[in-house]
């Protein structure tokens, strides 16, 4: 992956994990064409040796959704095909090959919200906060947001915020899980890698089932997800890498579980 091939994303690999950063600050990280095909390129051919990816947006805010001036010129033939590449773009975020870990500050609205949302963990910073205005511009969501973001804070909520343009702040998004976690302002990537420094010193693996098994088996009945758990577990239990992790442990050469 050429860091240089991109236009609308800077892209910067270091020591295993992958930063991502939306670089269209002008138009406060407006996602338009070109930038969503960047997204689904950068996310599709991520090195063979990363680990983990930090997802962020430069200047004053991490998204402002959709532009919308290309929108008016779509037919509804193109509009559908445009909502399905946001979809390609964001499956290659929530099932690529490795944990992404984003960094949200400032205007997280719109499809930079459908965005945030593809991504593995969330951390917001106090500026954060969050909104749907498409109930606003007669539009609806089309990035895949009416399938992720119910599953993180119900059809309810998500349903005022379309319809009433309700807007949740920083520490109301930690409260209803639309992040988990929430950093003094300016400090969201410093805490976002050191997460994803956390993610990478897991076992591939391990991180492949969270990533592939975790949603989908929350998403069966309790009888057909017990039975995948059944098989994943295995899967990872048999993998070298576990058996030399609970090896070390059992000789006192890994960590222990202790209040953070
Ligand atoms: C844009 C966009 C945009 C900014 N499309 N150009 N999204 C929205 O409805 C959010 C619309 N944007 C805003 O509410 C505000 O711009 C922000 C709160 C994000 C930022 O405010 P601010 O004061 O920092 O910036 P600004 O002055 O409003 O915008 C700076 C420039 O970015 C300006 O262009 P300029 O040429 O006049 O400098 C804006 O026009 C431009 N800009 N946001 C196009 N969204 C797959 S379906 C998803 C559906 C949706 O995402 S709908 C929600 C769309």
């Amino acid at each position: 992956m050429d860091p240089a091939s991109f236009d609308l994303l800077s892209v910067d690999a270091q020591d295993a994990i992958v930063h991502v950063r939306l670089s269209r600050p002008a138009k406060r990280n407006a996602i338009n064409d070109g930038l969503i095909g960047e997204l689904h390129r950068a996310f599709a051919g991520l090195p063979a040796d990363a680990r983990a990816v930090v997802l962020s947006g430069e200047g004053e805010h991490f998204c402002a959704g959709l532009d919308l001036s290309e929108l008016s010129e779509r037919s509804v033939a193109e509009a559908v095909v445009h909502s399905r590449s946001w979809h390609a773009a964001f499956e290659q975020v929530q099932f690529g090959r490795v944990p992404v870990v984003a960094a949200l500050h400032g205007a997280v609205v719109g499809g930079g919200l459908e965005l945030a949302v593809a991504a593995h963990v969330r951390v917001a910073d106090r500026s954060a906060y969050y909104g749907l205005p498409e109930g606003q511009r007669g539009i609806f969501v089309g990035g895949g947001g009416s399938s992720r973001i119910p599953r993180l804070i119900g059809a309810a909520r998500m349903a005022d915020m379309m319809l009433t343009g309700r807007v949740y702040d920083a520490e109301e998004g930690l409260r209803i899980g639309l992040s988990q976690y929430l950093v003094d302002t300016g400090k969201g990537l410093e805490k976002a890698f050191e997460l994803a420094h956390k993610i990478a010193a897991n076992a591939p693996l391990s991180n492949f089932a969270v990533m592939h098994a975790l949603p989908r088996i929350a998403d069966m009945g309790q009888a057909e997800g017990l039975f995948v758990e059944s098989l994943m577990s295995a899967i990872a239990s048999g993998d070298p890498a576990a058996k030399d992790r609970i090896k070390a442990f059992l000789e006192g050469r890994a960590g222990k579980v202790t209040r953070q």
